[in-house]
């Protein structure tokens, strides 16, 4: 046994450094990111990340990149520490952006706005206002034409887009952004609803003379149709928060816009807060920050931090959740509902201005619970050798299917050299116990 293990300990020397190097390669630092869930698989493109205190302009550290957790082995639900995929990134570096996942076209995400710069750069640039990318086709990034496309959209960021089941994509209002850096022309605030109709790619907009122009408000879509509008900023003159206690309501059916009032509990007006849809349609929001124009998003906590709103009654509840495994308050972070757990991850941290988070959060909402979750991995500092190739930023369908099937290769690599590696310890131990008992 004794020079198979001689031959072995050097592979396995090999393997583990390969995995280290490799392997444990994790996100680092982000807000303003976008998600989207594909089957078990929860991607987050995108973000801005800074490493000291910085106003939310231009010259900051936007990210190209796609990471995904992959939700099917439940390892973030059992108190492993969260494996993290990297995967083809984005032909542009983007936050502020959103993102929905299509029902049929093999699951191809679309991604809306944001503010935009050249990979690795801080040069603003505007290739395009939607990509598409294809998690189940090579990770494929394109740009989809688009008919009837209204050019104020182009900038458009701090807006959530919402998909029906007749696949219509709803996007409200936003704010513009500099369209290059010598641009000087002032923000822009929208009251408009545009509308992608993804059976045949039309675009359409809807001026909505009754709504006053808004952003960084959550956006729900319920089973009936209604899209439910909560918190965020008016513009008229200056901004200005919208009470929670006055929800907006779109019908996409009528195309009316309306106010419901809510009653219940009294929750601080809010920003950069996210909503998921849990049992019997109740809107769960987490997070946000208070709003003032001194200190634009890196305001205060809104208190309370988790929320949530009964669709049946029109009213707000707090939830009694127990104070253990608690995340930081965050604003600009992202949610997902998979299952009955919603996911919460990256964002700024609210009230510590500058300070931008890495973890996840994972609350069981059924039981209203926040689990247990391993993070301590997340704040390894992998070495970024993933060999993860970024795509040119093209004005044309940007088609490169070697980029998936480089990562594809990537991942297995990683699961393969893992398997031969314990398998080597397999072998290494099996072979010391049989050198024990003789
Ligand atoms: C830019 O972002 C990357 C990834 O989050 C991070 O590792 C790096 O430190 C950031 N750089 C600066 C100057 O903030
Ligand atoms: C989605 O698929 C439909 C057919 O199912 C096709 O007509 C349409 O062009 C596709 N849309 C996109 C954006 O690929
Ligand atoms: C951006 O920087 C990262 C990390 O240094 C690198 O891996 C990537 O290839 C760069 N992308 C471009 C388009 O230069
Ligand atoms: C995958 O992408 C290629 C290249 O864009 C396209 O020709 C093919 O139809 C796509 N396959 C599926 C199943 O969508
Ligand atoms: C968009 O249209 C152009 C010109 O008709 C074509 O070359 C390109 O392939 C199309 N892109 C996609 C994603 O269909
Ligand atoms: C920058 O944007 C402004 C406003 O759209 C435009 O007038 C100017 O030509 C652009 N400059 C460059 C260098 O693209
Ligand atoms: C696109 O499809 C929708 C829904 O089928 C339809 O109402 C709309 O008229 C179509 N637009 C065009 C330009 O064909
Ligand atoms: C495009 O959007 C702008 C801003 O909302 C609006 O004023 C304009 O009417 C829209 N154009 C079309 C053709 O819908
Ligand atoms: C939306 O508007 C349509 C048409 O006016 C109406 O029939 C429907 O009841 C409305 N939906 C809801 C959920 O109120
Ligand atoms: C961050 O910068 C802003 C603007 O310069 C300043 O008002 C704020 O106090 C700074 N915050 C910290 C924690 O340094
Ligand atoms: C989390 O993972 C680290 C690294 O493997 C480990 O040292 C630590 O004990 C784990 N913590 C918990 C609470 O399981
Ligand atoms: C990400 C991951 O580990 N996926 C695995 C989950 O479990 C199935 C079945 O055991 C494997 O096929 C996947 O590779």
């Amino acid at each position: 046994m004794r020079p198979v293990r001689f031959v072995l300990f050097p592979f396995l020397l090999l393997s583990y450094l390969h995995f280290l190097v490799t392997c444990l390669n994790v996100p680092g630092t982000r807000m303003g990111q976008t998600s989207a869930l594909v089957g078990t698989k929860l991607y987050f493109f995108g973000g801005s990340s800074a490493t000291t205190n910085a106003t939310l302009n231009v010259g900051l550290n936007y990210s190209n990149e796609v990471w995904y957790l992959d939700l099917s082995n439940s390892s973030l639900f059992n108190t492993a520490i969260p494996t993290w995929y990297k995967d083809a990134e984005m032909p542009i570096a983007n936050f502020f952006d959103t993102s929905c996942v299509s029902p049929t076209n093999n699951s191809a995400i679309f991604i809306f706005g944001g503010r935009q710069l050249l990979p690795n750069s801080s040069i603003i640039s505007y290739n395009s206002p939607v990509y598409r990318f294809d998690p189940n086709n090579n990770s494929i990034w394109s740009i989809p034409n688009i008919t009837g496309f209204n050019s104020t959209f182009i900038t458009r960021n701090l807006m959530k887009a919402v998909i029906d089941n007749t696949r219509r994509v709803f996007i409200f209002g936003g704010t513009s952004f500099k369209v290059n850096n010598s641009d000087t022309s002032p923000v822009m605030h929208y009251n408009d609803m545009n509308i992608l109709d993804l059976t045949n790619m039309t675009w359409s907009t809807l001026v909505i003379p009754q709504a006053p122009p808004y952003y960084s408000y959550a956006a729900t879509i319920l089973p009936t149709g209604l899209i439910v509008y909560i918190g965020g900023l008016d513009y008229f003159s200056d901004a200005s928060q919208v009470n929670m206690s006055e929800i907006r309501i779109f019908n996409t059916t009528s195309f009316i816009w309306s106010s419901k009032p809510v009653n219940g509990s009294s929750i601080e007006s809010r920003i950069g807060h996210s909503a998921v849809l849990g049992q019997n349609n109740d809107i769960i929001i987490y997070g946000g920050s208070k709003y003032n124009a001194d200190v634009g998003p890196y305001g205060p906590q809104a208190f309370p931090n988790l929320v949530v709103l009964n669709t049946n009654s029109w009213t707000w509840s707090i939830p009694d959740i127990p104070p253990t495994n608690t995340p930081q308050p965050l604003s600009f972070h992202s949610a997902a509902l998979y299952k009955n757990y919603m996911i919460v991850a990256f964002g700024l941290v609210a009230s510590s201005s500058g300070y931008y988070n890495k973890n996840l959060y994972v609350l069981d909402t059924q039981k209203y619970v926040w689990i247990a979750i391993n993070n301590t991995a997340t704040t390894t500092k992998g070495s970024t050798s993933q060999k993860t190739q970024t795509n040119k930023a093209q004005g044309t369908s940007n088609s490169s299917p070697n980029n998936g099937l480089f990562i594809g290769v990537g991942v297995v690599s990683c699961i393969v050299f893992i398997g031969m590696a314990s398998f080597g310890i397999f072998l290494f131990f099996k072979g010391r116990n049989r050198n024990y008992k003789k």
